[in-house]
């Protein structure tokens, strides 16, 4: 009798979820998208503040940006960085597009950058074409904590963490006429104690060097502030959100695997109560 009752609440509990499910669809409507990652979230950041948007799958870290979101973007040129040194000729010298997004371990980047004459000729990185992530992870404006980073990764795909090579974050660069791409995924533990919540807030820039005729660089772009390692006060703020349709196909995601897990259960339920010896 207890096996009948456990497998009726077990049952009961499975029409529930299906009912949720149901009751989702409805409220969507037979027509309606669920997974909408096409939609903009806004189209560029603005007031030094970008949003990290959430990521229902981990973008493939290949230099290839058609796996991400159209999100929000920084637009770094001359005419919006905070700091510009040195000389350039127009945008398709150097400018760049700067997406966000992060799930529970890692805090991704997107980074389109225009530049017409690519050159990595140089030992220091920072003397190259390429960028810069700055960093303040607990946003403390205290620029030289565990939390602390100055990541660059140049056109070449070297990966330094204030000049020193890292192995700690995952880069790919992806090179076409015109510019290149870079896709980064830094590992979250480098930057907070567990795991991000919507609201989180860390300090941001992001620098751009442009050498187009090989020696020190020509230009050098900081999106907010006056350097990318150790000015954290005059970082950016990098903002983690939560889309709504993200949220959607979460609980989508978490709602059919509770259901095959109920199936489980309920199967092995049926297999005992079809071996139950006659009362
Ligand atoms: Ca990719
Ligand atoms: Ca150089
Ligand atoms: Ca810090
Ligand atoms: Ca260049």
């Amino acid at each position: 009798m207890r096996r009948n009752a456990l497998i009726a609440v077990v049952a009961a509990i499975g029409a529930v979820a299906l009912g949720i499910r149901l009751l989702g669809a409805e409220a969507n409507g037979p027509d309606s998208t669920v997974i909408i990652h096409s939609a903009p979230f806004s189209p560029l950041a603005a007031g030094g503040t970008l949003h990290c948007v959430s990521l229902v799958s981990p973008p493939v870290i290949d230099g290839q940006l058609s796996d991400w979101p159209a999100a929000e973007s920084i637009e770094l040129t001359r005419y919006t960085a905070y700091t510009f040194i040195g000389s350039l000729v127009d945008t398709n010298d150097l400018s760049s597009l700067i997406r966000s997004g992060w799930d529970d371990q890692h805090v991704y980047f997107a980074i389109q950058v225009t530049d017409d004459v690519a050159v990595a000729d140089s030992t220091d990185v920072w003397r190259d074409d390429g960028v810069e992530i700055g960093l303040d992870g607990l946003n403390d404006d205290y620029a030289w904590g565990w939390d602390d980073h100055q990541y660059a990764v140049v056109v070449d795909g070297r990966k330094t963490d204030r000049s020193t090579v890292t192995s700690d974050i995952t880069a790919a660069v992806y090179q076409y006429q015109g510019g290149y791409n870079v896709e980064v995924a830094i590992p979250m533990s480098k930057l907070i104690s567990g795991s991000p919540i919507s609201g989180t807030v860390m300090g941001l820039t992001i620098g751009l060097h442009d050498d187009d005729d090989g020696g020190s660089w020509d230009a050098y772009l900081i999106w907010q502030g006056t350097n990318t390692s150790s000015s954290p006060e005059e970082f950016g703020d990098l903002l983690f959100t939560q889309r709504a349709e993200d949220r959607v196909v979460a609980l989508e995601a978490k709602i059919a695997q509770l259901e095959r897990k109920l199936q489980e259960v309920l199967a092995i339920l049926q297999g005992f109560q079809a071996v139950e010896p006659p009362q």
